[in-house]
């Protein structure tokens, strides 16, 4: 759809991405996104961070109490994995009311043909999809909206979202075509490291996700020791030994996962783990597992428990972190209703 359109360079280098408050934070969310954002910050360019509370509600209402609770405590694993809310804008979407005016305006650029062909939107529609919400229809043109509201461009995310970017670069360059200006970035999706992808713990050929009704499925970022070592010795596997190059895991998707988590939790190449555990089975390297996983998670657990003694003072970077955004947000917004037509006085 948008192949050959480039990135125009007149726009600042500028990081967006968010995570729904749809449930506990998983490895996956922290080793394909948050560990991500972190080391972006670090890399001097500008970052915008955000708990998208209006896409969590899209599959499920949640109890009002669980879905705070839920925001403050991906606030505050943001924050725990080394988030500086000093350096970066986090804040909570919905404080943020350009992102749902942005997100009409795209629900009018974005074609029904676009949104259907969403793999997320069929996974989780699934047979019954007369009966899903609009707003999970609509899910990826306010996505749209979170990121170009800002002219970010660059969105890192894990490979289940590489598509969402992609319709969101569709709608920029259709915006820009239809009303003949340069405006939206055509925005870059940043799939990198070992753990793009992080699967489930019982399927490997499934996702790892908060909402998969098994807990024995993911790691939560709040799980204790005992927790995560019972889930990677519960961990479905295969028979045979480690391989010692990462082309012997090409058939094996659970051996491939439990490798894969290995290497991004210590930052080596899977090659560079395997060339250490290769010839290891897994009643070895499941215990080295373990215990890797349990020293880099822990301190962030613990760090999110200390945080969420205090749900004022997370409330109160939020409300500071949408202050930033929305003197962002506010200027785009307006310069694209000027763009559309639409009299502001
Ligand atoms: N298993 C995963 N491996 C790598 N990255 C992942 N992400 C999610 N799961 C994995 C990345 O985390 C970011 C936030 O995702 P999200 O919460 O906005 O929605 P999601 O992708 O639908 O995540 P979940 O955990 O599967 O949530 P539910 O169960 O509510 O749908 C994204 O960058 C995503 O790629």
């Amino acid at each position: 759809m948008t192949e050959g359109v480039q990135t125009s360079p007149a726009f600042t280098p500028r990081v967006f991405s968010g995570i729904q408050p749809s449930g506990g934070l998983t490895l996956g969310n922290y080793l394909g996104a948050i560990k991500r954002f972190v080391d972006k910050q670090d890399e001097g360019i500008e970052t915008i961070y955000c708990v998208v509370d209006q896409h969590a509600i899209t599959a499920t209402l949640f109890d009002p109490a669980v879905l705070r609770r839920q925001t403050r405590e991906l606030a505050a694993g943001y924050i725990a994995s080394g988030l500086d809310p000093e350096k970066s804008i986090l804040f909570n979407q919905s404080q943020v009311a350009e992102h749902a005016q942005l997100g009409w305006i795209f629900n009018c650029i974005a074609r029904m043909g676009w949104m259907q062909r969403m793999t997320q939107w069929k996974d989780k529609a699934g047979k019954n999809s007369q009966n899903a919400s609009l707003g999970l229809f609509a899910y990826p043109a306010l996505m749209a909206a979170d990121i170009l509201l800002y002219h970010a461009t660059e969105v890192p995310v894990g490979e289940d979202q590489k598509q969402h970017v992609e319709l969101t670069r569709d709608i920029a360059a259709k915006f820009n075509h239809d009303y003949g200006v340069d405006f939206f970035p055509i925005t870059e999706p940043v799939i990198e490291g070992a753990a793009t992808r992080v699967m489930s713990l019982r399927d490997g050929s499934k996702k790892m996700s908060k909402s998969d009704p098994s807990d024995m499925s993911r790691i939560n970022m709040t799980d204790d020791a005992d927790a995560i070592a019972a889930k990677i010795r519960k961990a479905r596997t295969d028979p045979d030994a480690l391989p010692s190059e990462a082309k012997g895991l090409e058939e094996r998707p659970e051996a491939r996962n439990l490798v894969n988590i290995y290497a991004a939790l210590c930052e080596q190449s899977v090659d560079q783990v395997l060339a250490d555990v290769g010839g290891k089975q897994f009643s070895e390297f499941k215990p080295m597992l373990s215990d890797l996983a349990v020293a880099k998670l822990a301190p962030i657990s613990n760090e999110m428990a200390r945080l969420m003694e205090t749900p004022d003072e997370i409330d109160a970077i939020l409300g500071r972190g949408a202050d930033r955004a929305r003197a962002i947000a506010a200027p785009i917004l307006k310069q694209t209703y000027d763009i559309i037509g639409m009299v502001q006085s």
